[in-house]
């Protein structure tokens, strides 16, 4: 994944039509594909493959199970062409750490999620998170554009590791705010593939991402 744009495409759509569609739509101003339940179990797992032709797909499986199943599902996630999975950091260190080693480092550990549920669990032990995503050697970690200070909280534990962050534009997070506290890209679907001009909504997102910068 190239950082060109800061701008990831969650492509939670049902079909594979309309996931290809809309790829084609937002391609030349998102860095990454990322690619989650919904459409695999929509379109089949070979969407994986179908996409990582254009462009480099994150596997969003929150992979969340004991190390041994971890590793088989970052296997089947990356011979099918993702470049990069994320997982789950509550399930404890070993299961993590299966989950970074099979995908040759190329793993994102969740720490607080965006949503309001996200407060009430996974907030209370994100810094944690955070610190065992840094020391297992994760890529980075996911962490929520709906809360921008916890970004810049969790970017002191991280050091230079990566952020990528969920929750701008539908969940009511602003892609500025999560660039200036500290993200390396946004992620963002609804904004993007339930826009009337999906590549409108992508291009302008890219935008105010190089603006915030
Ligand atoms: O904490 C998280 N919040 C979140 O929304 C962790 C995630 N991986 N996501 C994902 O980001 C979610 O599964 C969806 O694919 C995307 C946000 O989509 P949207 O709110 O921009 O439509």
């Amino acid at each position: 994944m190239q950082k060109k744009n800061r701008l990831i495409l969650a492509l939670d759509v049902k079909s594979r039509a309309s996931a290809l569609s809309v790829v084609e739509s937002a391609k030349d101003s998102v860095d990454a594909v990322k690619v989650g339940w919904p459409l695999i179990l929509a379109a089949g797992p070979e969407i994986i493959t179908d996409i990582a032709k254009l462009k480099d797909v994150i596997c969003d499986l929150k992979i969340a199970d004991i190390p041994s199943v971890n590793t088989l599902i970052v296997e089947q996630a990356m011979a099918r062409g993702a470049s990069a999975v994320i997982c789950h950091g509550f399930v404890g260190e070993d299961s993590v750490r299966a989950c970074v080693e099979t995908a040759k480092g190329q793993a994102f550990v969740l720490t607080e999620m965006s949503h309001p549920g996200g407060k009430q669990f996974t907030a209370p032990v994100a810094d944690k998170l955070a610190a065992m995503a840094r020391s297992v050697g994760a890529r980075g970690i996911v962490a929520p554009a709906t809360r921008p200070e916890r970004i810049a909280e969790l970017r002191k534990i991280i050091g230079s590791l990566e952020i990528i962050t969920p929750g701008v534009g539908a969940q009511g997070g602003k892609a500025s705010d999560a660039i200036r506290a500290g993200a390396d890209y946004i992620i963002v679907g609804r904004a993007i593939y339930e826009a009337q001009d999906p590549r409108a909504a992508a291009g302008a997102l890219a935008e105010e991402v190089k603006r915030s910068i």
